[in-house]
């Protein structure tokens, strides 16, 4: 039973992630950003920082943290594992490319460590890693991340939710108007950068995609 509350925890930390950029942020800055996601409703953040150096990184890091902290929102660095101890963030994110999952967890034993994962292939093999979440990437073609793979779509996140027990959390171009049909093809959470970062009032966007996102569970509950 306490694992079942505890899975059930880790599902609602994982609901709707903020992937930071600080240049889609624009001048208001991203902890302005970021206060006003969390106040919306955002469940966890993910520092994604692909240009920053090493110390200018930390520094951001421990800064976010502590206003983090003071709302009980957990903070997730992506790529960087040495980040991620030095800021002590509750976890952190890494691509296929990154540090191993089974590495990470040996530096980081409470982390909760996600995975992205392009294809069923990745899915499979991550099966036997010490994962907590997978970041399904692309769902749907993004401008923001220019390297990313070719998208899966809803049908290929039906086909992954199949596979695994494991929460999955849609990247990659989600926005309101689709987060709900995200939500009903099998994800446990979404990851947005731009439809935070770049909106006008990101507390408000963050409440519509809160309200899409449990019809969405309602919708899949529905029709199980
Ligand atoms: N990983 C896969 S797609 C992506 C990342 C970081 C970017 C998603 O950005 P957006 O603006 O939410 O489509
Ligand atoms: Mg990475």
């Amino acid at each position: 039973m306490i694992e079942r509350h505890a899975a059930l925890a880790r599902l609602d930390t994982l609901r709707l992630h903020l992937v930071t950029d600080s240049a889609l942020c624009g001048e208001r800055g991203l902890l302005a950003v970021v206060e006003a996601a969390v106040r919306g409703g955002v469940s966890c953040v993910q520092l994604r920082e692909k240009t920053l150096g090493t110390r200018a990184f930390v520094e951001r890091a421990r800064q976010l943290k502590a206003r983090l902290q003071a709302h009980g929102v957990p903070l997730i660095i992506n790529d960087r594992v040495d980040v991620a101890l030095a800021c002590g963030a509750d976890g952190v994110h890494v691509g296929q490319g990154d540090m191993a999952p089974a590495d990470v967890r040996r530096l980081l034993p409470g982390a909760l460590i996600g995975l992205s994962i392009e294809t069923l292939e990745q899915l499979e093999r991550a099966e036997l890693e010490a994962v907590d979440y997978y970041g399904i990437s692309p769902v749907f073609s993004t401008a923001t991340k220019t390297d990313a793979a070719a998208a899966v779509g809803l049908e290929g996140l039906r086909v992954m939710r199949a596979h695994t027990r494991r929460p999955l959390v849609a990247i990659g171009g989600i926005a309101p108007g689709n987060a709900q049909a995200v939500m009903a093809a099998g994800a446990d959470g979404l990851a947005v950068v731009s439809a935070l970062c770049m909106a006008p009032d990101p507390a408000e966007v963050a409440r519509c995609f809160a309200r899409q996102l449990h019809a969405g569970l309602r919708e899949r509950a529905a029709s199980a």
